[in-house]
């Protein structure tokens, strides 16, 4: 494959000409972060080759292509999965370890490419290496954002955001593309002239201000099979630079603003997960790539093909959430008033080219444009969005007369807004939830009414992970165990990983399987010993919850479940008592209150239990800071049991319990997004469910909540915990510090519902479960099994399924063969 390009003595002698290019130094004077930009060049540069064939074989082939569109890739670290994908990794890392340079701390220097929240911008990236690896045609396409998700630090038990200085050296494996730089307008006034030549009325912008989109390219490797995709994502630029003669113009003032609309536009990801504020820079941010992407397509699309009005036979753009869905009025914006052609023409091909997932049924996350700012900032845009629900608004008066309701709950402008799922459910030509229970709830709560009207575009796509990424490089044991059992097959067709399950049986084989769980668990008891100084037992249970910090996810459940177990501790010494290390770690949006007294409530208890002697170290609890995808790596391989609770019918799917799956820790968790079929492959037997049901909850909202009360005044043990809140025993003697969660479960003060998520309810049930997972963990035998036979039937949730599932259900693409580029 490519090994003869890492011909051993060449590569070596191209990273000493790098670090001599670059740096005017030996390689023994070079630091780790100069070897490693000298690694990833000299890497790169194998790259090209392949990257240039693959387009050149895209443009000869003329081929279909997917337009990702999506405002976040979570892309972690480039240079070891690339090596992966290339099928270098073993050749490299020996040529560097006959330099005395370790492959393993050069991967430390790369900082994580975090242009993304949590699962949504992790699953674009997961996609990405699926279509390159399955041979398909594909661009990401987003923003290149300065500063991506803030860096947690924890002072004190508290989050504090610093900002993630990404590109401060460099980075290396990206390619600034000038030549396909585009100008994206904003604001401003528009008026129509007729063509005295074509008679027809031309649109005219003015007095707006714009800035210059300009590409950069990251490659995207397939495994193993000289595919090399791409990710463009967009800078900006002042169009003119600023000039002092401006001034004289009178013009300064515009130049000066240009050049800081420029500067703001790319400047920061908005961090929030599941939750938007109505930000006029965020509806800036999501034109200007929008905008920038399609032009480009277009012109792509035109330098192969003449007619624009079949651009839908070798383009789809999927429109990853709401937040792109302003590709479709920029679409029709651009087919009418630059390519000429007709409403109905233009509508024609974005109806065939646009289709929409939704991520989420949480509705503080749909997306909502006030009119006014709308209108303001993007007049042509909002104009073409009245011509569609104008159009949209009939076809439902004519097919449901007399019933406004349906106008109410459908149309695209109403109450002042701008609803953008409405529009991207109307234009796109297909609607997809993201795991089976999420799809059911879309189509017969949330989107019913669409679902009734257009049953035809709804489908399912259950979410998947990258096996190459979360078992290949994340778990290195673990994989050269199963490919020593099975063979290599399963890195490109994960299927094969039930060939694993006879081994369940096979004592030496489970030993074997939970010798390697017990060597990740030493790598992260050093990791979490030099981060938090604290010191873990790899002998205890590893239970691990980690993802974006959320009220919905219930971190608080489980924290107040810790706490609980340590009250008993406390009261029985003599209890027999399993030892448990409580691993958490999440990241919470700036501005959310509650999430940030969670994270502050965890690292209190953390305190509190770690240092009492007196319980032995039965409990150990660890808050790891600034959760990311290399860390993630990590964790997953070494956990034991991976905790998916949140309140059933919120998480749309959830991916992290696909990648504890596949590394061997059963699930405890609520009937909730993707778990349910988690637990339909493995078997119920093989996980620790519990909780109310989808339905119950769902039940319960349609008739105003519950009463937590009740459960708190009958249930002391459970009371004394929440009282704990306020009695200041994880406060230091504060009553104050933890009062809001206090009242978000018993609503003494606030406005939403009591316990809107649950918690009390779902308390016994939870912790039930956890005295399951006890009794099955003593048992190491069923333990093993469990644990493998988890592994052993993940094979469904691969994202190369769920790109599969894509192509032949929406997309509709051909898979490409690309020779070596050598
Ligand atoms: O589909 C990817 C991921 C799901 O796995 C999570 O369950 C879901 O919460 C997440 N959704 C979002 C929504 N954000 N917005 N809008 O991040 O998507």
């Amino acid at each position: 494959m490519y090994s003869k390009r890492f011909e051993k003595e060449a590569f070596k002698a191209a990273v000493k000409e790098n670090v001599k290019t670059l740096y005017r130094k030996k390689i023994e004077e070079a630091s780790k972060q100069q070897i490693f930009q000298a690694v990833s060049y000299a890497v790169k540069d194998i790259i090209m080759d392949d990257w240039f064939e693959t387009q050149s074989k895209y443009e000869e082939e003329n081929v279909k292509t997917v337009y990702y569109m999506s405002m976040e890739f979570l892309m972690g670290r480039a240079l070891g999965n690339n090596l992966i994908n290339m099928t270098a990794y073993t050749e490299v890392k020996e040529a560097l370890d006959e330099m005395g340079i370790d492959l393993n701390v050069i991967e430390d220097e790369e900082p994580d490419a975090a242009l993304g929240n949590g699962g949504l911008g992790r699953l674009a990236a997961c996609f990405l290496d699926s279509l390159a690896t399955l041979n398909y045609p594909a661009y990401g396409c987003g923003i290149r954002y300065r500063y991506g998700m803030f860096k947690q630090k924890i002072k004190d038990g508290y989050q504090v955001e610093t900002p993630d200085n990404w590109l401060k050296e460099g980075n290396p494996f990206e390619l600034r593309r000038e030549e396909y730089a585009k100008e994206v307008r904003f604001g401003g006034n528009i008026r129509f002239e007729k063509n005295p030549e074509t008679g027809r009325d031309e649109f005219i912008q003015e007095n707006y201000e714009s800035v210059l989109a300009i590409p950069y390219d990251m490659p995207i490797i397939g495994y193993g099979n000289h595919v090399v995709n791409t990710l463009r994502i967009w800078d900006a630029q002042a169009i003119v630079d600023f000039q002092l003669d401006s001034f004289d113009r009178g013009d300064y003032h515009k130049a000066v603003e240009q050049e800081n609309l420029a500067k703001t536009i790319v400047e920061v990801l908005y961090p929030n997960d599941n939750h938007y504020a109505g930000k006029e820079l965020r509806l800036k941010q999501q034109y200007f790539f929008i905008s920038a992407s399609l032009q480009e397509l277009i012109a792509k699309y035109k330098r192969t093909n003449s007619d624009v009005r079949k651009l839908y036979e070798k383009v789809v753009i999927q429109m990853n959430d709401t937040h792109p869905t302003v590709a479709v009025p920029e679409l029709m914006h651009l087919l009418i008033d630059q390519e000429g052609l007709t409403w109905e023409e233009a509508w024609n091909v974005t109806t065939k080219t646009c289709a929409y997932t939704n991520h989420t049924i949480m509705a503080e996350a749909l997306e909502k444009w006030p009119i006014d700012l709308f209108s303001k900032l993007l007049p042509r845009i909002y104009q073409i969005v009245q011509e569609i629900d104008r159009r949209f608004v009939n076809e439902v008066r004519a097919k449901y007369p007399g019933n406004e309701e349906k106008v109410r709950k459908m149309a695209i402008l109403w109450d002042g807004q701008v609803r953008m799922a409405n529009m991207a459910i109307i234009a796109g030509f297909s609607v997809n939830g993201v795991a089976k229970l999420h799809t059911e709830i879309l189509k017969n709560e949330q989107l019913k009414d669409f679902y009734e009207m257009m049953p035809e575009k709804f489908n399912n796509k259950t979410n998947g992970i990258t096996q190459r990424r979360f078992l290949a490089h994340g778990n290195p044991l673990l994989a050269d165990w199963v490919t020593d059992k099975i063979g290599d097959g399963w890195i490109t067709d994960l299927a094969q990983i039930s060939k694993l399950k006879p081994y369940a049986e096979d004592e030496k084989a489970r030993k074997e399987f939970m010798d390697i769980k017990y060597q990740n668990k030493v790598r992260l008891a050093k990791y979490i010993k030099e981060h938090n100084g604290i010191d873990v037992d790899p002998r205890s249970i590893f239970d691990v919850q980690v993802k974006r910090l959320h009220e919905y996810k219930r971190q608080l459940l489980n924290i107040l479940h810790v706490m609980y177990l340590y009250n008993q501790i406390k009261e029985h010494p003599e209890m027999s008592f399993y030892p448990r290390t409580f691993i958490f770690g999440a990241k919470a949006a700036a501005g959310y209150q509650r999430a940030k007294e969670t994270i502050k409530l965890i690292n209190s208890v953390a305190d509190v239990v770690n240092n009492d002697r007196s319980i032995n170290g039965k409990i150990k609890v660890v808050f790891i800071e600034d959760y990311r995808v290399s860390n993630a790596e990590l964790i997953f391989a070494a956990a034991d049991v991976s905790e998916q609770i949140s309140t059933a019918s919120k998480e749309a799917s959830g991916t992290g319990n696909m990648k504890f799956m596949l590394n061997g820790a059963p699930t405890l968790g609520t009937m909730d997004g993707a778990n349910v079929e988690i637990v339909e492959e493995v078997g119920i037997e093989n996980a620790f469910i519990f909780g109310l049901s989808s339905e119950e909850v769902i039940n319960y909202e349609n008739n105003g909540g519950y009463n937590p009360t009740d459960i708190y005044f009958n249930d002391w043990e459970l009371k004394r915990v929440i009282d704990q809140l306020m009695d200041g025993t994880y406060a230091k003697g504060d009553h104050e510090m933890y009062k809001n969660l206090y009242n978000s479960l018993l609503n003494t003060q606030c406005t939403d519902r009591a316990d809107t998520y649950f918690i009390l309810k779902d308390f016994r049930s939870y912790a039930d479960a956890q005295k399951r997972v006890e009794e099955a963990y003593r048992d190491q035998d069923r333990w093993s099994k469990m644990a493998m036979l988890n592994t052993a039937c993940s094979g469904k949730f691969t994202s190369d399924r769920t790109i599969e599932e894509y192509v032949k259900d929406i997309w509709k693409l051909e898979k490409v063969t690309v020779p070596s580029g050598q």
